[in-house]
């Protein structure tokens, strides 16, 4: 017989995903399945010149394709004083310009037809005279005295941001200089993009009668959006709703705001009729928030035994035309100072400059709690150096380096207090499962024969869950996040949260978290995200924050419940609640197991049979603020075979152990690393954009951007351990970019390893097989 949790689907049970049926029979609604009765079509005309005046555009032509409406350039906006736009940084963007583009496929005009193809042959007929001016696209010359600047329109003369940095310069040069062994390394971390199924897009329409503006729109934070676009546009809070209704992806991508939205919605409220827009895939990949571009210099201090002493880098942001990321307020290089890692590192100082360059805003997108794939890639590189240099096993010199369970909650010198961890135990699992000591055994053999074969490992912790209220917010909004709970008088429920899901299964995981809270059966429970009208106030999903914020308030609301609950059965079994106790989903007498109440009881009592001077009703809100980050962490080992006709990388295997403390859905977790190895393995291998001297796009469509296929894919062998959170009410840590962060570098560091013995001691990101192939043949061992 089935016990109680396995029945009700509770915490720790693969529950199979409850919005699945809709999905694989094609039934899910996304933005485009949004069509309104005079709905208007918009499409964009996009610069050609990553760098150019705007000397006239000409909408006559355009005007005259039937079924064109209208035309709106920058001028128009500029009348209403919404050519600019804030971005989430306190930077500003523009919506659409008046008198020059920064980069190539940059938002001109926006043409409004009754078709979407009548809109894009009025887009292609809209003319535009540019005069073209010298892009500036490295970074690092952006910064030279007589660089032109990017943005003129800047009281500081400078393509310089900001500059950022933390820990002790001082300490951790003495470091340096008391220490036995550097290893300093230059490491470069493409652009890359998130290149989700679902391209962005949405739907704005005001209703006349109402006054209401209704704006569905593929976002990752609703809430938030709703805020902005009122305090913007003076339109009062109550009269905008924004609902994000199923997404066909995220991934970080859709948490700006790009100009399209605004000029859809200015469009809307200009026409008096609804408008969609919804970009095209290289519209998709070409302009919308990239994620990465660091120049990173790296140097790692130890003594000759391979004990840590120091850690110092200095970084290069690539943000393009405007700061643009997603990022915390107060995090202009988000959480990158994580790059201490897994690893008792006495001192570290870390320094981040962001530079404005001609390509478009970036800074954040791609499954990354905010600059913590590089952090990662950083030290997990890093410490690989070092043990080549110290001719010892990159597995042992971590081990020699691990922060020790014992040493939890674990200050670091870049100052993050690391809830809990056991390294060592992620670390003898993954060896164990891949057979570590055999593979050595096994590389030593096919290097005799001239064979490469490489054992890479990367030993992550991340930080996630943003975030404490006291010093993350966004534009000023606090990050806490929200959980509201109604039960039905029959025993089943409605969940409402603040954040919601692009492929995550919220709608599964958060009934799951109320059915085990509550004793009611995860099919009784609808979850509902993603409308700003029903929805509590809540940040929204990104930087796997959902299940350390909005799960802890699931579970804190279910408990404000269950204890009104059980005042409802103290009523009915007339004991005191002092007799009661909360067992097997049940209150019980105690002593008396046979006398107990269930919820469902106790719902229907809630409405039909409550005390005199007891409000009706079962239901409760939570806004949660965290007291902590959580830190996940894994343990990923992976052995790759290095082809020397072609250059290609195979990956043989790839094991990871990933550990998010409890585990609310073991499947979906195991999904969630899937896929996030899967997006791993791009980087590391596959994806990346890149601009040439003209600031041309390079990557800009699927032809040239590779996103691996299952052709590429390895089959993934995954495992976990379970040290739970100390601070979070279900012991629950998010997991849903952890592979993507973890897995590059042990790619990155097995090719290496493989080519360890031929003086090669790092290779940049994505290694591709000309890259290699080159590389081989440099080394004279390519056939
Ligand atoms: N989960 C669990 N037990 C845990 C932790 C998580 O069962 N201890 C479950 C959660 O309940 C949730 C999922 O795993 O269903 C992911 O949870 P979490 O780690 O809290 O992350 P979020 O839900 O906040 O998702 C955001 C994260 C981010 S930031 C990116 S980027 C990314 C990712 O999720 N984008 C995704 N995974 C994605 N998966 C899909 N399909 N689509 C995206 O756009
Ligand atoms: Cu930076 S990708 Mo996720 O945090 O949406």
């Amino acid at each position: 017989m089935p016990d109680a949790t396995t029945t009700l689907g509770g915490i720790g049970h693969s529950v199979k995903r409850k919005e699945d049926p809709r999905f694989l029979r094609g039934l899910g609604k996304y933005i485009d399945d949004v069509k309104l009765p005079g709905m208007l079509f918009m499409d964009i005309v996009r610069s050609p010149h990553a760098h150019a005046r705007i000397l006239s555009i000409d909408s006559s032509e355009a005007l005259k394709v039937p079924g064109v409406v209208a035309v709106v350039t920058g001028k128009e906006l500029e009348a209403a004083g919404l050519h600019w736009m804030p971005t989430l940084m306190s930077d500003t963007q523009m919506v659409l310009p008046t008198d020059r583009v920064c980069y190539q496929s940059q938002e001109v005009a926006c043409v409004l037809a009754e078709d979407r193809y009548a809109a894009a042959d009025g887009a292609a007929a809209v003319q535009v005279e540019y005069e073209a001016l010298p892009p500036i696209l490295d970074p690092i010359k952006a910064l030279e005295p007589d660089a032109p600047l990017v943005r003129p329109d800047k009281d500081k003369k400078s393509n310089h941001i900001w500059h950022w940095e933390v820990g002790d310069r001082e300490a951790t040069q003495r470091a340096f200089d008391a220490s036995d062994v550097v290893v300093a390394q230059d490491i470069y971390i493409p652009r890359i993009h998130v290149a989700s199924i679902e391209t962005c897009g949405c739907v704005a329409s005001m209703d006349r009668v109402s006054g209401k503006l209704t704006v569905w729109m593929t976002t990752q934070a609703p809430h938030a959006i709703r805020t902005v676009f009122s305090l913007v546009s003076k339109i009062p809070e109550h009269k905008i709703r924004v609902i994000s209704p199923d997404i066909g992806g995220g991934f970080g991508g859709k948490v700006p705001v790009y100009p399209g939205y605004v000029c859809a919605v200015v469009a809307a409220l200009v026409t008096g009729r609804p408008v969609k827009w919804i970009e095209d895939r290289s519209e998709n990949l070409q302009a919308d928030s990239f994620a990465r571009d660091y120049h990173i210099h790296a140097e790692l201090a130890a003594d000759n035994n391979g004990k840590m002493q120091g850690l110092r880098i200095k970084t290069i942001a690539d943000h393009g035309y405007a700061d643009a990321a997603a990022n915390p307020s107060k995090f202009p290089a988000g959480l990158f100072s994580i790059c201490t890692g897994s690893y008792d590192m006495p001192n570290a100082h870390v320094e981040v400059d962001g530079v404005y360059t001609n390509k478009p805003p970036g800074g954040i997108a791609y499954r990354c709690s905010f600059r913590v794939t590089e952090a990662v890639h950083t030290i997990e590189r890093m410490v690989d150096s070092l043990a080549l240099k110290l001719n010892m096993d990159p597995a042992e010199l971590r081990s020699k380096n691990f922060i020790h369970p014992e040493q939890f909650p674990y200050r670091s010198a870049l100052g993050w207090e690391y809830d809990s961890g056991n390294y060592q135990a992620a670390l003898d699992k993954a060896k164990a499962m891949i057979g570590y000591d055999d593979l050595r055994r096994e590389q030593v053999e096919k290097r005799a024969r001239g064979e490469l074969m490489g054992i890479g490992i990367s030993t992550f912790t991340e930080i996630v869950g943003a975030g404490p209220s006291h010093t993350f917010d966004i534009l000023g909004i606090k990050m806490f996040d929200s959980a509201e709970i109604r039960v039905h008088p029959t025993g089943s429920a409605i969940v409402r949260i603040g954040v919601q899901t692009q492929g995550q299964g919220h709608e599964t995981t958060f009934a799951q978290i109320v059915a085990e809270e509550l004793g009611l059966p995860v099919d009784n429970i609808e979850v509902e995200h993603g409308d700003t009208d029903t929805a509590p106030y809540g940040l929204g999903t990104y930087a796997s924050r959902s299940t350390p914020t909005a799960g802890a308030a699931t579970a804190m609301a279910a408990r404000k419940i269950r204890e009104k609950a059980m005042h409802l059965a103290a009523h009915l079994l007339e004991v005191s609640v002092d007799d009661l106790e909360w067992k097997d989903y049940q209150f019980q007498v105690r002593g008396a197991p046979e006398r107990f109440k269930t919820m469902a009881d106790l719902a229907f009592a809630a409405y039909t049979n409550h005390p005199q001077g007891m409000e009706a009703g079962l239901e409760a809100v939570c806004y949660y603020d965290p007291p902590n980050l959580t830190f996940p962490f894994g343990a990923y080992i992976a052995v790759v075979d290095i082809d020397r006709g072609t250059g290609e990388v195979k990956v043989r295997r790839f094991v990871a152990v990933d550990d998010c403390g409890t585990v609310i859905n073991p499947m979906i977790v195991e999904g969630q690393v899937h896929g996030g190895l899967t997006m791993g393995l791009a980087p590391a291998l596959y994806e990346q954009i890149w601009y040439d001297e003209a600031g041309n796009i390079h990557g800009g469509t699927l032809m040239d951007y590779l996103v691996p296929t299952a052709m590429e894919t390895p089959r993934w062998e995954t495992d976990r351990t379970v040290t739970p959170s100390p601070h979070h009410p279900l012991g629950a840590k998010g997991v849903g970019e952890s592979a993507t962060v973890g897995a590059p570098p042990a790619i990155v560091n097995a090719v290496v390893d493989a080519l360890s013995h031929l003086e090669v001691t790092h290779l940049d990101i994505p290694i591709t097989p000309p890259r290699l192939w080159r590389l081989l043949q440099e080394k004279g061992v390519a056939l």
